[in-house]
């Protein structure tokens, strides 16, 4: 059976985790602290989490490719060579958009809020603004296609961490502004196996992940 090595927040491993669910996949979730990850970080490839175990023992890092890879296996990896294209553009943007606090962890609390908030306030933005825009252009429809796609549960991913209260400084109503973002949230999280996920995973932040949250 596949395992996925993380944290047992949504973060990096949640997607993954969607993909083999709704796949129908079995895998086993192994959780660390930050006291089991010290410990055990120096087997993974590097040294860092997620990280997908194959049942032989091999291991993959970096979200991005487990994403994808979980993705094909679930049938929630476009076929067509241009909605892959589509696909990745969006996460793309969203990345682009993520990477912007990227400083902002490290920070004591106030300055970490301070700073979160002038990133919204500025570029952070505008950035939502494109994504607001790219998301409205698929007229209530998936990002890639007419299929479900490992694009729309990433953006569904993000979207509900940020208004899970899990990041100090990103307000709860933040896509109140983003009438598409929100309604796109929405859509994504009552899409039968992920509204089914997070009826049984409701714990902690999760209960922002359902939907109308
Ligand atoms: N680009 C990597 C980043 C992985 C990453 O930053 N993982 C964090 C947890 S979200 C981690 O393992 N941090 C502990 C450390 O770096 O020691 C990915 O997307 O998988």
């Amino acid at each position: 059976m596949f395992k996925i090595h993380y944290f047992p927040a949504p973060g990096r491993a949640e997607v993954s985790r969607l993909c083999l669910t709704l796949g129908g996949i079995p895998y086993e979730d192994v959780h660390y602290t930050g006291a089991t990850f010290a410990e055990a970080k120096a087997k993974f490839p590097f040294a860092q989490v997620p990280v997908l175990e194959f049942p032989d023992g091999k291991m993959l890092a970096q979200s991005g490719a487990i994403d994808r890879y979980t993705a094909k296996l679930a049938g929630l990896y476009p076929e067509d060579p241009l909605q892959v294209a589509f696909a990745d553009q969006a996460v793309f943007l969203l990345n682009d958009f993520t990477d912007l606090f990227t400083s902002t962890y490290s920070l004591p609390l106030e300055d970490k809020i301070k700073a979160r908030q002038e990133i919204l306030a500025g570029k952070g933005g505008e950035k939502l603004k494109m994504l607001e825009k790219l998301v409205a252009s698929a007229g209530g429809g998936y990002l890639a296609g007419d299929k479900l796609s490992f694009a729309d549960l990433t953006l569904f991913v993000s979207f509900s961490t940020m208004i899970c209260g899990q990041l100090d400084g990103m307000p709860k109503d933040l896509l109140k502004d983003y009438p598409a973002l929100q309604a796109f949230r929405n859509k994504i999280a009552a899409e039968p196996g992920v509204k089914a996920y997070y009826d049984k995973h409701s714990d902690g932040f999760r209960a922002a992940f359902k939907p109308d949250a």
